[in-house]
């Protein structure tokens, strides 16, 4: 009997998914529509240029979702199914402070980590866990409630979780399996028809929009399913015209004339969705709720921790939406002065077609100019807390309430690590690794002992 190996469930799942998301809510699929005609576009106007950050195969399949959980216990749960998935938890996230509205969660992202599993498919699922221990937003009374209530319920049933664990241990499921596990998983994620407690849920409301979504129901549910576009602006201005209202802004660095870095996104509102509510009385009513929204993205080069220093720092000058001029101005225009200045990651590579004729010279920059190698910019496959926090707070009805006078509960990846009993991967651990194994290659592939890894220059400006 056939099997199904993690990568082959991870693209299923993404797949059925986006499936289910699309009946539910339109408005993706007008969003997948006209991802998918820019990309068609790009790729016509730039040939193989369009296909430099992950081919157009990947790119159109390429998804990730957002959910949120309750507790400690509940995000174990999670990743014991992304991790049947070969979905691993990569880098913390904290939202608390990375936004001005009540955003009481902290953030980890399940994604694949080799290449080959992300080329396969690279589907992510930011997945944010509520914090009612943070006295700034909750009163010793509201969380001990909270965390009741959250004790009560069950988001994924015992047969799910026994499949998962089975599937991430054998690192397959035979078919008849799969089916199941496909099956209850993407159930686990689609919005309930249970009715919601109206009091129970106002009352969270007015502490955060974000509170009330995770625990004043007793499910969860995928919030978005976001595509990645080739050209993001250009699919604002489509979407805009199609009468879809976008937000504002798009997150992240600004259009300009070099290279993308990281990732750049934006959103339109969540919809008004009807849900049954129960009353105190226990009549039960058709009401409306906004909690599942629309996404996009565009992803550019990953920054290497100097280049990252450098991006924070400039938002921290100019704000979230710094101008072109100042990216002009801060960032070196193309890949090579990235590379250069060791603000981005790249894989290198050896040219097949440069003849041998020489000695090669035992450093990157003379490969590179003498033609023995070339170097692939390495997509960005992260996120940014404050274009997350952004996306959370477009999407809020109300800004909810914090008491700042209170200090907050810390937490970090290492506490985050333990709730989930799995390693979180450092994000910039990933890209390095990979750029220093493409280093080491090519460096025995040309019989060059000396260390190739380029020198960690220290935080210069540029121009
Ligand atoms: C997650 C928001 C973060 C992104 O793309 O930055 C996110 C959420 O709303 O639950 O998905
Ligand atoms: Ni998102």
């Amino acid at each position: 009997m056939n099997t199904l190996a993690p990568g082959q469930l991870r693209a299923e799942f993404a797949r059925r998914l986006s499936e289910m998301y699309g009946r539910e809510v339109p408005a993706y699929t007008t969003l997948v529509e006209v991802s998918r005609a820019v990309n068609t576009e790009v790729l016509q106007r730039s040939g193989a240029d369009a296909e430099r950050l992950g081919s157009i195969t990947r790119v159109t399949a390429e998804r990730h979702g957002a959910i949120r959980v309750g507790t400690p216990e509940e995000l174990h749960q999670v990743a014991r199914i992304f991790g049947a998935l070969g979905m691993h938890p990569v880098g913390f996230y904290d939202l608390r402070d990375a936004a001005a509205s009540a955003v009481p969660v902290i953030s980890t992202a399940f994604r694949p980590i080799e290449a080959e599993e992300l080329a396969h498919n690279p589907f992510r699922v930011f997945t944010s866990m509520l914090t009612p221990a943070d006295p700034r937003f909750f009163t010793s009374e509201l969380r001990a409630e909270l965390e009741a209530f959250l004790a009560r319920r069950r988001l994924f049933g015992p047969e799910l979780l026994e499949l998962a664990d089975r599937a991430e241990h054998d690192r397959q499921l035979c078919e008849t399996d799969a089916e199941r596990f496909l099956e209850l998983a993407v159930g686990a994620f689609e919005l309930s028809t249970e009715p919601v407690d109206k009091r129970w849920y106002e009352t969270l409301e007015q502490v955060s929009a974000v509170a009330a979504d995770i625990g004043g129901v007793t499910s969860t549910h995928i919030n978005h399913l976001t595509p990645r576009v080739l050209d993001i602006d250009a699919l604002y201005q489509r979407m805009s015209e199609r009468g879809i209202e976008m937000i504002d802004a798009i997150q992240g660095p600004p259009r300009w004339n070099g290279p993308d870095v990281l990732r750049r996104q934006t959103s339109f509102r969540a919809l008004a969705e009807p849900r049954r509510m129960r009353a105190p009385d226990g009549t039960v009513s058709t009401g409306a709720l906004r909690v599942r929204f629309g996404e996009v993205e565009a992803r550019g080069i990953a920054l290497t921790r100097n280049g990252r220093a450098r991006y924070d720092r400039l938002l921290e000058e100019y704000g979230d939406a710094p101008e072109p001029e100042v990216w002009q101005r801060n960032f070196p225009a193309t890949e090579r002065g990235l590379l250069e200045e060791d603000l981005a990651y790249f894989t290198y590579r050896l040219r097949a077609d440069r003849p041998r004729d020489s000695r090669p010279p035992a450093n990157l920059a003379g490969l590179l100019d003498e033609g023995w190698v070339r170097a692939e910019p390495i997509v960005y496959e992260d996120f940014l807390p404050r274009s997350a926090a952004g996306i959370f707070q477009s999407n809020l009805s109300g800004k909810g309430t914090r008491d700042n006078s209170r200090a907050a509960t810390e937490y970090d990846l290492d506490w985050l690590s333990s709730v989930i009993d799995r390693d979180i991967q450092d994000p910039f651990t990933g890209y390095e690794r990979q750029q220093n194994t493409s280093i080491a290659e090519i460096a025995r592939q040309l019989g060059i002992s000396e260390d190739l890894v380029p020198n960690t220059s220290t935080e210069r400006k540029h121009g």
